[in-house]
């Protein structure tokens, strides 16, 4: 495995950044996690788009512009030999010293990119669905840390995660300070009731997903409304169907919520229509290489 850091390539063992760069000591950087289908970068443009706002909130100046970071993504992918893949794209602050000021990096941003192989869900979650459950952990609230960064403090999804481990659960269904559905740990969230589909809106506290902006356009263009509404957990316990979506685990059924089933308790008609529509999708749409 060939890793990208800063315009070299590196073996694996190789691949090595300094312990004073603010991205180990603080978290202080951003990232995207970005899929390619059969030698097609699925929505590419978005990531890249969405990495470059994060990096403006944080005031991290990119080293390179979008077009030069495209071709580095795809100079690592071409080098790795890879026709499906899992892209991570890293921005940190760069090396330091021990105090938090980011002047001290100025200037030494470190850009980082790993493809390696997808691990999604296990199968059988994909076909038979996934139960998920609401864990105490909320998610930040946009005044402290707003989820639209995707930065690479991740501590609160990653608290979240924990408690869904520890109870046995692969992924947990966090609310924001007001109790209002916000997304999962890695994924957003999306409700159908009434024949009619439902994700919370980004000032819930949910990421603008990539996934998520593609499963609403595909369902727009099969005449489902859309609605970026705030629910609450009832609402999702009394739907009638349920799922999640993300770069990794693409879309994939949600049949129990806190031990309350969901609609049939099986992955219901329209999660499967959508399923069906987004890997089409992923077949025809994305930048090749
Ligand atoms: N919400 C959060 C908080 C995320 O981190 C998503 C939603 C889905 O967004 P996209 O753009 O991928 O459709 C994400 C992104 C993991 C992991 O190990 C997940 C993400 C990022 C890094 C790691 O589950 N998901």
């Amino acid at each position: 495995m060939k890793i990208y850091i800063n315009g070299k390539f590196y073996d694996k063992d190789n691949a090595k950044i300094s312990v004073f760069d603010h991205g180990l000591l603080y978290g202080d950087g951003v990232f995207e996690g970005i899929r390619a289908y059969n030698k097609l970068v699925f929505k590419l443009d978005e990531h890249i788009s969405r990495l470059y706002e994060s990096a403006h909130s944080i005031m991290l100046k990119i080293p390179l512009n979008k077009d030069q970071l495209v071709k580095a993504v795809i100079q690592t992918l071409k080098i790795n030999k890879l026709n499906d893949a899992y892209i991570r794209l890293i921005v940190t602050r760069g090396e330091g010293d021990l105090g938090l000021d980011p002047r001290k990096c100025f200037g030494k941003a470190s850009v980082i990119i790993i493809a390696d192989k997808v691990k999604l869900y296990p199968e059988n979650l994909y076909k038979n669905g996934m139960e998920i459950i609401t864990v105490s952990t909320t998610r930040n609230s946009h005044s402290a840390l707003n989820p639209q960064i995707k930065s690479l403090n991740y501590l609160n999804n990653i608290l979240a995660k924990i408690e869904a481990v520890h109870l046995g659960y692969e992924e947990a269904l966090m609310l924001n300070d007001s109790g209002y559905v916000a997304e999962c740990t890695g994924d957003n969230v999306f409700m159908i009731s009434e024949n009619e589909l439902y994700t919370p809106p980004e000032c819930m506290g949910a990421l603008r997903g990539v996934t998520r902006g593609a499963v609403l356009k595909v369902a727009r263009a099969a005449k489902i409304p859309t609605h970026e509404h705030v629910f609450t957990r009832h609402e999702l316990y009394t739907a009638e169907e349920c799922f999640l979506t993300g770069t990794a685990a693409e879309i994939i059924p949600i049949v129990k919520v806190d031990g309350r089933v969901i609609g049939s308790g099986k992955p219901g008609k329209m999660t499967l229509e959508l399923m069906k529509k987004f890997h089409e999708l992923t077949k025809k749409d994305g930048v090749k290489y």
